[in-house]
C-alpha cells in the first residue's frame, strides 16, 4: 500500500472506555477495518513459537505498554495483509499509547488523519471492566491489573492524546451514557471528516 492510499484512524481512551465496542459498530456502518492493537498482542501471545510470547503475556498483566517494535511491527502486517481496493479505510483500536509508538508509526506507516478520543470517568471505566471480568478471561481484567492499567493510561497515554490534540486532530466524545448513545455522537463528530 501506498501512504496516500489508506487512511488511518486511532481510537484512544482509557481501559474499558468502550473502544472495541465502538469501533465494531464503525465496521458495519463506514466499512472501516478494524485493527486492535490489544487484540494483535493477544493473538502474538498465544500463537505457538512466538518469541515475544512471555514478554507480551507479562506487560499486559502489569498494564505495561510493549516495547513498540512488537506492536508497530503487528500493525504493519495487519495493515498489509487486510489493505486491498475496499479496505483502505483503517481504525487502529488502542494505539498509539506511548509517545515512541505514535512517532515511529506516522513515520514509518502513515500520518493519521484523526484521532477519536473516548474521556470516561475512571469509577465508570471501573465497573465496566469488574463487569466483563467475571468472563472475558483477559489476565488484565482483575482489581489489580486495572489499577495498574489506569496509571499507565494517565502517565503514558494521555501525553500522547495532547500531543494530537495540539495538532487539532483529537474528536473527544464522552462514553458515559449507553452504547448507541455515545455511537450517535460518534458518527456526528466523524461524518465530515472520513468520506
Ligand atoms: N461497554 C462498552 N461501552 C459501554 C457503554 N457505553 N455502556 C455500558 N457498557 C459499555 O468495553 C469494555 C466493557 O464495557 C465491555 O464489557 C462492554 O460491553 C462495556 P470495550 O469496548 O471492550 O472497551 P475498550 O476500551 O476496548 O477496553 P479494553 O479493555 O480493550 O481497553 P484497553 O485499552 O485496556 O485494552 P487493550 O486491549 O487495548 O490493551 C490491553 C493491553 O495491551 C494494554 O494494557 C497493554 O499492556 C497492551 N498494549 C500495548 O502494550 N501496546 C499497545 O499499543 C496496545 C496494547
Ligand atoms: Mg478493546
Amino acid at each position: 500500500f501506498s501512504k496516500d492510499d489508506v487512511l488511518v484512524v486511532f481510537v484512544l481512551g482509557g481501559p474499558g472506555a468502550g473502544k472495541g465496542t465502538q469501533c465494531a459498530k464503525l465496521v458495519k456502518d463506514f466499512g472501516f477495518v478494524h485493527l486492535s492493537a490489544g487484540d494483535l498482542l493477544r493473538a502474538e501471545q498465544a500463537r505457538e513459537g512466538s518469541q515475544y510470547g512471555e514478554l507480551i503475556k507479562k506487560c499486559i498483566k502489569d498494564g505495561e505498554i510493549v516495547p513498540q517494535e512488537v506492536t508497530v511491527a503487528l500493525l504493519k502486517n495487519a495493515i498489509t495483509s487486510n489493505y486491498n481496493s475496499s479496505n483502505k479505510k483503517f481504525l487502529v483500536d488502542g494505539f498509539p499509547r506511548k509517545m515512541d509508538q505514535a512517532i515511529t508509526f506516522e513515520e514509518e506507516i502513515v500520518p493519521s488523519t484523526m484521532t477519536l478520543f473516548f474521556d470516561c470517568p475512571e469509577k465508570i471505566m471501573l465497573e465496566r471492566l469488574l463487569q466483563r471480568g467475571k468472563t472475558s478471561g483477559r489476565i488484565d481484567d482483575n482489581i489489580e491489573s486495572i489499577q495498574k492499567r489506569f496509571k499507565t493510561f494517565v502517565e503514558t497515554s494521555v501525553p500522547v492524546v495532547e500531543y494530537f490534540e495540539k495538532q487539532n486532530k483529537v474528536v473527544k466524545v464522552s462514553c458515559n451514557q449507553p452504547v448507541d448513545e455515545v455511537y450517535q455522537h460518534v458518527t456526528e463528530a466523524i461524518k465530515d471528516k472520513i468520506s
